[in-house]
């Protein structure tokens, strides 16, 4: 058995330049960390980040308070506890914050040691990371999902929609799934020159242009797909994430412009939308509280798209089984620090494949180089993996884990199935 010897915590920075949690996790003379990300677009039901909130320090950004946590009291009740088992590590962390959405020790702080944790019992077993998940052999890979043109609240152009994404439905092998992306993103590149629009980036790597019109963002990936000899909705499909709850008054959406307009008229714009571009994912298309609404649209679509629930479910069991009963959505995205420790995200991952839901293991848009889901995408067989576009480290770093991953299984790993 090999044991945990101390638990060590530091403040880094995150992509955004934000300072978040590196945890260092020590059995003998060895040891492995991990680093917290953190959202921008955050749903209210996501477990709590703790932060010093000090305005006068890094803006009350600081995260000082965590890592005290960590070096004291997480440090010590971890001493001795056997590195492998996974479960009992982090129900300890779990009865040691004993509050409903981690406000005691944070989600930053239990996550970042978590996935320590986990790093560490694989280096000690001497298996790469993706195999120390669910699956044992017969791995799948997962399509990404790249978000190639922001808006929303990661960047500041005025597009109402957050992510405009494309996913190469047609690849053979994630190589290829690569090779597509980089195709549609580099002429995407050469037609928003063309128009005299910015080639600058937003916080997850897509293209930021000063456009307001979510058409006009449809019409220019269109275009970049067509340019790289790709059929829009058969080989590359595009895909969104409205956010919606940043869009939301009053029961009424402003999904297209400052306007808002009902439930009932948005599910209509979707519908055009989707005919239109021949969207196959839409992600977070109403307000996390607005169950009613994400069932009618369910129910008015076509069961082929995808529909996804992020702040809606916040890698949250008791919100999932809600949303299955509600018939809310048929695809899950997870992201550990919406809830904050390795074993809830894999309870979350086995309940949603069972009940037949996709699941798309999902970055933050503030991120960092630790490449912990793009091992957990593969060790869970997820069938898709939203990281960001193809540029900025943090985002290219999970894509290429993934390449090194499919190189290390050969020509034994397959596509997963959308
Ligand atoms: C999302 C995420 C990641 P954030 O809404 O899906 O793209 O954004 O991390 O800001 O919540
Ligand atoms: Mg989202």
């Amino acid at each position: 058995m090999s044991k945990i010897k101390k638990v060590v915590a530091r403040q880094v920075f995150d992509s955004r330049g934000n300072p978040t949690v590196e945890a260092e996790v020590f059995s003998k003379n060895i040891s492995s960390s991990s680093i917290c990300p953190s959202g921008a677009s955050t749903g209210s039901f996501e477990a709590h980040e703790k932060r010093d909130l000090n305005k006068n320090y890094y803006e009350g950004k600081s995260v000082l308070k965590a890592v005290k946590l960590i070096n004291t009291i997480i440090s010590k009740k971890l001493k001795n506890q056997n590195i492998h088992n996974q479960e009992k590590i982090d129900h300890i962390l779990l009865e040691l914050d004993g509050t409903k959405q981690k406000t005691k020790l944070g989600a930053n702080s239990m996550l970042a040691v978590s996935m320590a944790v986990k790093k560490l019992s694989s280096k000690i077993k001497k298996i790469p990371l993706y195999k120390n998940f669910l699956v044992r052999n017969n791995f799948k890979l997962p399509y990404p999902l790249m978000n190639i043109i922001n808006g929303g609240a990661h960047a500041n152009n005025g597009l109402q929609i957050q992510e405009f994404m494309i996913r190469p439905d047609g690849a053979k092998s994630f190589n290829d799934a690569i090779r597509m992306c980089f195709l549609v993103i580099s002429n995407l590149r050469k037609i928003l020159k063309i128009n005299n629009l910015s080639t600058s980036v937003g916080d997850e790597g897509g293209f930021a242009p000063m456009i307001k019109d979510n058409n006009e963002a449809l019409n220019l990936i269109k275009k970049a797909i067509v340019m790289s000899g790709y059929i829009n909705g058969k080989d590359i499909s595009i895909c969104l994430d409205v956010a919606a709850n940043e869009l939301f008054k009053k029961n009424k959406y402003a999904i297209h412009s400052k306007k808002f307009i009902s439930a009932k008229k948005t599910i209509k714009e979707y519908a055009k939308l989707i005919k239109k571009y021949k969207i196959k994912s839409i992600e977070d298309p109403f307000a996390e509280n607005d169950w009613s609404s994400w069932n009618k649209l369910m129910l008015s679509i076509n069961k082929k798209i995808q529909i996804v629930g992020d702040d809606l479910y916040v890698t949250n069991l008791e919100r999932l089984k809600v949303g299955f009963l509600n018939q809310s959505s048929n695809a899950i995205l997870i992201k550990l620090n919406q809830i904050g420790t390795v074993t809830e995200t894999l309870e979350v991952i086995k309940f949603a494949q069972k009940i037949g839901f996709k699941t798309i293991i999902s970055h933050r848009s503030g991120e960092s180089e630790d490449t912990f889901i793009a091992d957990l995408s593969v060790g869970t067989n997820s069938n898709q993996i939203k990281a960001g576009s193809l540029c900025r480290s943090e985002r290219v770093a999970k894509y290429n884990q993934i390449l090194r991953i499919e190189e290390s299984l050969r020509n034994k790993a397959k596509m997963s199935k959308l």
